[in-house]
């Protein structure tokens, strides 16, 4: 059999992942059993397949995750699901327009506080200068009590964002239609099938 290998699961798909190995290729992997507790972020270990014969022409299994330096995962009453590991920094989204929600703002937040990460909100949108200023307006209570608010266009220009990411390893979290594709195309112009699997498991309920 060959060696294990580590690296680090960059997108999930039910029970299926991808995972890019420390030499910066990308591996197709599985779990063992039905129930997966693999999470995008995950540092894991890689059992190789060997070939491509495996279910689903994975070509890698899934035999161990590594401690996590945090979770984060969205639960209600009766099930809970995780969402991604070892994130260092919480980005949330907020746009111009549509309004935002401030329940949802003020849970990230204690998401935040809660595995003790950096936070930064990002005001969106901020070409629409009228429904900018009520936004902005509306965040003043969370920058006088010491949260970061970057505004921002990122259908113009991402760049001041690039600096806050530098050392973090972020997730972007938000409401529906504030921009995170966006942003995200904006930032890393080759990601955009992966993007949009990323958003669609945050975006869930
Ligand atoms: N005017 C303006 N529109 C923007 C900006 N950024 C995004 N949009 C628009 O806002 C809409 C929603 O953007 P998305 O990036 O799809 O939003 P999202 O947060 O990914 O939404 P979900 O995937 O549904 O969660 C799109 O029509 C974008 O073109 C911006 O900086 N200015
Ligand atoms: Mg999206």
């Amino acid at each position: 059999m060959s060696a294990v290998l580590t690296g680090r699961v960059i997108a999930a798909f039910g029970r299926q992942y991808l995972a890019r190995l420390e030499d910066g290729s990308e591996l197709a992997c599985l779990t063992r059993g039905k129930k997966s507790e693999v999470v995008c972020g995950d540092l894991v270990e890689i059992q190789p397949t060997g070939d491509a014969s495996a279910e689903n022409g994975a070509q890698g299994v899934i035999e161990r995750i590594a401690p996590r330096r945090s979770l984060l995962h969205r639960s209600d009453a009766f099930r809970e699901k995780l969402i991604a590991a070892n994130v260092t920094q919480i980005i949330v989204v907020v746009a111009a327009e549509p309004s935002f929600s401030d329940e949802l703002l003020a849970r990230c937040l204690v998401a935040a506080q809660d595995q003790k990460l950096a936070v930064l909100i990002v005001l969106n949108k901020c070409d629409l200068a009228g429904a900018a200023a009520a936004a902005r307006r509306r965040l003043m209570p969370y920058s006088a009590i010491g949260y970061r608010v970057l505004e921002l266009s990122a259908k113009q220009d991402v760049a001041a964002l690039r600096p806050l990411l530098q050392g973090h390893t972020s997730v972007l979290v938000g409401q529906s239609g504030m921009g995170k594709s966006t942003l995200i195309n904006a930032l890393l112009p080759d990601a955009q099938a992966a993007t949009r699997e990323i958003s669609s498991a945050l975006d869930s309920g």
